[in-house]
């Protein structure tokens, strides 16, 4: 069974408890954070801990697989210049389902995110100490999970949150806070990964099936080079792009 399942219970006659019977089916599930059913990953990067924007694509590539909304919420704004939010934003804005600005601690945005949150069944996830059990917190008050302060000497978080908590708040939310991570492993063929790039989607290559990667008549590559295609992502997808492929030949081949 995993946090978020839907489960059918009886009341045992004699210890009045309630008893699970019956795991209903999933719509979807997840390894990293694990949960099930979920409508949309909230992925949180801060000023510190350095944001992993690898980390932050594969998350995303995550929710496309598993038909999961992706929102991206940059926390701690309170310690972040406009400049690089602006470049935050730049690699994201036609990406992600929503970009939502926040400072857990001087309460910014916060209202913004809660009615976001509305109807449905929302999970943190994103490293350690980025804020993610503080925005629980600053959205409801009264679960008062613990949250802890970055390690000085490596600029890492202390793990705070140990397990995966699923809370009901009003206006019929559902949320989970989740413990902090920084490894993801995706795992399926190469060639499907331009697939997860919204922002390849429009671009004609000279070869159906382009990787984008070196081809003659690339138009994702065009669009990289006129400044149309964030040429910081698309470098991120050459290195994601070859893992794979490193990956799948040592498998298969
Ligand atoms: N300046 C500032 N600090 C914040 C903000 N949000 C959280 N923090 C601080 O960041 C530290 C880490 O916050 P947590 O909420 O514990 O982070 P977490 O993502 O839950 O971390 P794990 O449970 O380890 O995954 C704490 O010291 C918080 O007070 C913010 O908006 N601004
Ligand atoms: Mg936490
Ligand atoms: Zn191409």
């Amino acid at each position: 069974m995993l946090v978020g399942d839907n489960v059918e219970i009886v009341k045992d006659e004699f210890s009045n408890n309630y008893v699970i019977t019956k795991v209903l089916p999933r719509k979807n599930q997840i390894i990293r954070p694990k949960v099930a059913n979920i409508d949309q990953l909230l992925i949180v990067i801060s000023a510190t801990p350095k944001p992993d924007l690898y980390l932050v694509d594969k998350l995303i590539i995550n929710c496309f697989i598993n038909n999961i909304s992706p929102v991206l919420i940059i926390n701690k704004i309170d310690l972040i210049s406009n400049t690089e939010i602006n470049e935050i934003l730049n690699q994201y804005e036609n990406v992600v389902e929503k970009i939502i600005l926040t400072s857990a601690l001087n309460k910014i945005n916060i209202a913004n995110l809660k009615s976001f949150l509305k109807n449905k069944t929302s999970v943190f996830a994103g490293q350690s100490a980025v804020g993610k059990s503080s925005l629980l917190n600053a959205i409801s008050p009264e679960i008062n999970q613990a949250t802890n302060v970055l390690s000085k000497k490596v600029e890492r978080g202390k793990h705070t949150t140990r397990e995966c908590t699923i809370f009901v708040l009003e206006d019929n939310i559902l949320i989970a806070d989740t413990p902090g991570f920084s490894m993801l492993e995706l795992d399926f063929k190469f060639s499907e990964l331009t697939s997860y790039y919204p922002e390849f989607a429009n671009y004609k290559c000279k070869f159906n099936n382009c990787s984008h990667i070196n081809e003659n008549g690339c138009g994702v590559i065009e669009g990289v080079n006129n400044g149309e295609i964030n040429k910081n992502r698309y470098n991120r997808y050459v290195e994601m792009f070859k893992q794979l492929k490193t990956k799948w030949d040592k498998e298969y081949d």
